[in-house]
């Protein structure tokens, strides 16, 4: 009989940088400002299994797709807070994002909003996405001809409002010169304060950066009093009107105890909503604006299709599934830039990953899915943006862990198919009413928030005639 495999962390030996110093390990070779890209130009020189050492502290990179067989399997791995998502907790608190798989606030949370979240659910959604589409394309048709648009601005711009009108009946009125919302800067300015903070340590925030400190934890409050506001004023006059996910979050109550979700939690989800449903939208669809203004036949094509599906001038809820070729460009952008660029996943009891890695109960991993999406198996061209890659033909067969941009398991994206449904309307729209030409000096630079966005790009439009 062969003994059992003693699990030691210490006898894991992964590739990892050279000339790896006594306890600061590879500190030297930690990228805070780009660590997605950096971890996957790691990954392409020390392989799809890695690590860094940062002052003791293993950080274990992974872009193999037989290695995520098991790390994306519930039973085995399970959800981790990484450094960002763990600072996001500021804002969300036990948010559906930013919650441990064992506070009772997420499984409660996750029955009562799953059904809000089916494709048949964005029926409901669909009127207001189509709407805030239809104020984007105004905006633009208002500008002379070959005008510059700020691309990454106005793409967050459709995205807040379409999510704040669909979470909490919320008009940012983002399209107009009134100025940026003070919920919209308050929670900017928190974003761009924990991205800064996300590695530093309280006693240096309380003082060498004490005046972002104040502010920042004013900010926590305001949005914080803003949010508990509008869900107190709800509960007071009723229903929303068009039906939001806050009206539902008040009277649903979770099918396993019949409990409504409180107050706090409420407020928490909005700002989750408000968090991941914002910038992540938005830059996916940054980046495909990115990629059509340089491959006009792709536009063609999908034009084509969006002008025979949708019959007049604006989508049904049944025509905007029906957009195929629209649905492989989102499909092949999130490939090249899954904006959300990786997941953290923890081992839930010893275990040897891939019949060789020993791992201790609690031992956590990164997965980078932007080295993921450019694996082999991909082919020689993955580095090439090819809508066609999705054809039916070609994805049959496919590794089934070869594409997650919107994650795995109980701990997927619950946004998935509003992500779908508001990027389809607001491409197809855009391509509709739009020839885009690229600025030809630009390079594609990829800015990282937590999430990824196109840096600096901006592309003439040249209003079509309908
Ligand atoms: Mn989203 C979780 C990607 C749009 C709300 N989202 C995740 C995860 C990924 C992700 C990856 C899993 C993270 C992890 O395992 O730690 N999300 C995306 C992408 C887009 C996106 C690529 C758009 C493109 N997400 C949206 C939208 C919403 C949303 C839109 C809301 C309307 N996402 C969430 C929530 C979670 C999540 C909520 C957490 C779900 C949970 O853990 O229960």
């Amino acid at each position: 009989m062969s003994k059992p495999v003693r699990i030691k962390a210490k006898d894991r030996v992964l590739p990892h940088p050279p000339h790896r110093i006594p306890l600061l390990g590879d500190l030297w070779d930690l990228h805070i400002t780009d660590s997605s890209q950096w971890g996957m130009k790691g990954a392409q020189r020390y392989g799809d299994i890695y690590e860094r050492n940062i002052v003791g502290v293993r950080v274990t990179y992974v872009s193999d797709p037989d290695l995520l067989i098991e790390i994306n399997d519930d039973r085995h791995w399970s959800k981790f807070l990484g450094v960002p998502i763990r600072n996001l907790r500021e804002i969300a608190r036990d948010g559906l994002f930013t919650a441990h798989n064992s506070e009772p606030n997420w499984a409660k949370a996750h029955a009562i909003l799953a059904p809000s979240f089916t494709a048949q659910a964005m029926r409901g959604y669909h009127q207001t996405m189509v709407e805030v589409a239809g104020q984007l394309t105004s905006l633009w048709q208002g500008k002379p001809s070959g005008s510059w648009i700020d691309v990454s601005a106005d793409m967050n711009n459709t995205t807040l409002e379409i999510i704040g009108r669909c979470a909490f009946g919320y008009d940012f009125d983002s399209f107009t010169d009134s100025g940026e919302h003070a919920l919209v800067s308050a929670m900017l300015r928190e974003l761009r304060y924990i991205n800064r903070a996300a590695y530093s340590h309280p006693l240096v925030e309380k003082t060498v950066f004490r005046n972002q400190w104040k502010q920042h934890h004013a900010d926590v409050q305001m949005v914080h009093a803003l949010v508990d506001d509008v869900v107190a004023t709800r509960k007071v006059t009723g229903p929303g009107g068009k039906g939001d996910l806050l009206d539902r979050m008040l009277v649903e109550a979770d099918p396993e105890t019949g409990e409504l979700l409180d107050d706090a939690n409420v407020r928490n989800q909005i700002l989750t909503f408000l968090v991941a449903g914002h910038e992540t939208s938005a830059g996916a669809l940054a980046f495909a604006l990115h990629y059509l203004s340089l491959n006009p036949k792709v536009v063609e094509d999908a034009r084509r299709e969006i002008e025979t599906v949708w019959t007049d001038g604006t989508p049904t809820f049944e025509q905007v599934s029906k957009l195929r070729a629209t649905r492989r460009i989102v499909d092949e952008t999130l490939r090249l830039w899954p904006v959300a660029p990786g997941y953290f996943r923890k081992a839930n009891a010893d275990t040897m990953l891939g019949g060789q890695h020993p791992f201790e109960k609690g031992e956590w991993v990164f997965v980078v899915l932007l080295q993921l999406h450019r694996n082999a198996l991909w082919g020689s061209d993955a580095e090439e943006f090819n809508p066609d890659r999705f054809l039916p033909e070609r994805t049959r067969g496919r590794h089934p862990e070869i594409y997650r941009p919107f994650g795995v398991g109980m701990r997927a994206c619950i946004g998935r198919q509003f992500a779908y449904h508001e990027i389809l309307i607001v491409l197809a729209t855009i391509i509709k009413n739009f020839d885009i030409e690229p600025d030809p000096d630009y390079t594609l630079q990829v800015r990282e928030t937590i999430t990824l966005k196109p840096e600096g790009l901006r592309v003439k439009l040249h209003p079509r005639r309908a």
